[in-house]
């Protein structure tokens, strides 16, 4: 996995984007090791949370341009649905919170990237960038879809249609990002998050992720009814029996996925 760094501890998953000379653009490998990445995750007992981030200067630059003019490039759309698209799904899909740890430009797909993510930390000087129009394209990556959702149609019709940047204190006034933090912290503060996930319930985690996913594209009546359902899947873990067993107790729980 020579462009991706996977690491393993106290149950946080970190994913490292590595190409920093080409600020961490996409290829062909890149993408297929990040979809499998993420697949894998899904079963792996030892990873309860992930951490996306960028090494360098950047969290990605989304496709490598580059790569696009070889002349066994696929398609557009066939490598759209050969490859993004699953990367985007596997991420939407995984039953554990994504963190996405943006310390520097989340450009074109990168953007889309840290858009997939459940929760986003900004580095002070990261930026997201819908570069797409530039190179004479449309956002693509699940930007055209997530992005409303995440800070509204008006200005993600502004950022996608000028490919004007947004810094990262207006993405976090936008609610974009969770919040902006010193580039030396970014990455302590992202783990310190992330182990706070993997040490939270995670049937009730996916099922909390889950539920949020579906609410787009559910109504109200339907919503309700899937929290019932859902409810009474968390409700029967012995992880439910252990949080009202702590309370009780005064101490910490200990959930185990059971
Ligand atoms: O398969 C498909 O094609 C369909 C999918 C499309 C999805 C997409 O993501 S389309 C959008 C692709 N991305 C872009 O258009 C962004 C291109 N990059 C930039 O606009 C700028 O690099 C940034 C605004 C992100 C950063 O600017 P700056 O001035 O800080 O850095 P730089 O000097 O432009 O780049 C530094 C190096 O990274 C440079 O390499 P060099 O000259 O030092 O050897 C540059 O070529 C390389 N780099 C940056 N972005 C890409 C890239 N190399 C390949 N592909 C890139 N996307």
């Amino acid at each position: 996995m020579a462009d991706l760094r996977i690491e393993t501890a106290d149950g946080v998953g970190t994913v490292t984007l590595d190409r920093p000379d080409a600020l961490n653009a996409l290829t062909v490998p890149l993408k297929e090791e990040l979809v499998a990445t993420f697949r894998a995750f899904a079963s792996d007992d030892a990873v309860r949370a992930i951490v996306l981030t960028g090494a360098g200067r950047a969290f990605c630059a989304g496709q490598d341009l580059h790569e696009r003019l070889q002349p066994d490039a696929q398609p557009l759309a066939d490598e759209i649905r050969a490859r993004y698209n699953p990367l985007i799904r596997a991420m939407r899909a995984l039953p554990k919170p994504i963190v996405a740890a943006v310390n520097g430009v989340a450009a074109g797909a990168g953007a889309s990237l840290a858009f997939a993510c459940d929760i986003r930390i900004a580095a002070e000087d990261a930026s997201f960038l819908l570069a797409f129009g530039r190179v004479g394209l449309i956002p693509d990556s699940g930007a055209t879809w997530l992005l409303p959702r995440l800070i509204g149609g008006a200005k993600a019709a502004e950022l996608a249609l000028t490919t004007d940047p947004l810094n990262a204190a207006d993405a976090e006034r936008l609610g974009l990002v969770a919040r902006v933090v010193p580039t030396a912290d970014l990455l302590p503060q992202a783990h310190a998050l992330a182990e706070r996930l993997a040490a939270a319930a995670p049937v009730a985690l996916a099922l909390t992720k889950e539920a949020l996913e579906r609410s787009w594209t559910a109504s109200f009546e339907e919503q309700l009814e899937l929290e019932a359902d859902f409810q009474g899947r968390a409700g029967s873990t012995a992880d439910h029996a252990e949080g009202i067993a702590a309370f009780i107790e005064r101490r910490r729980p200990t959930f185990r996925g059971e």
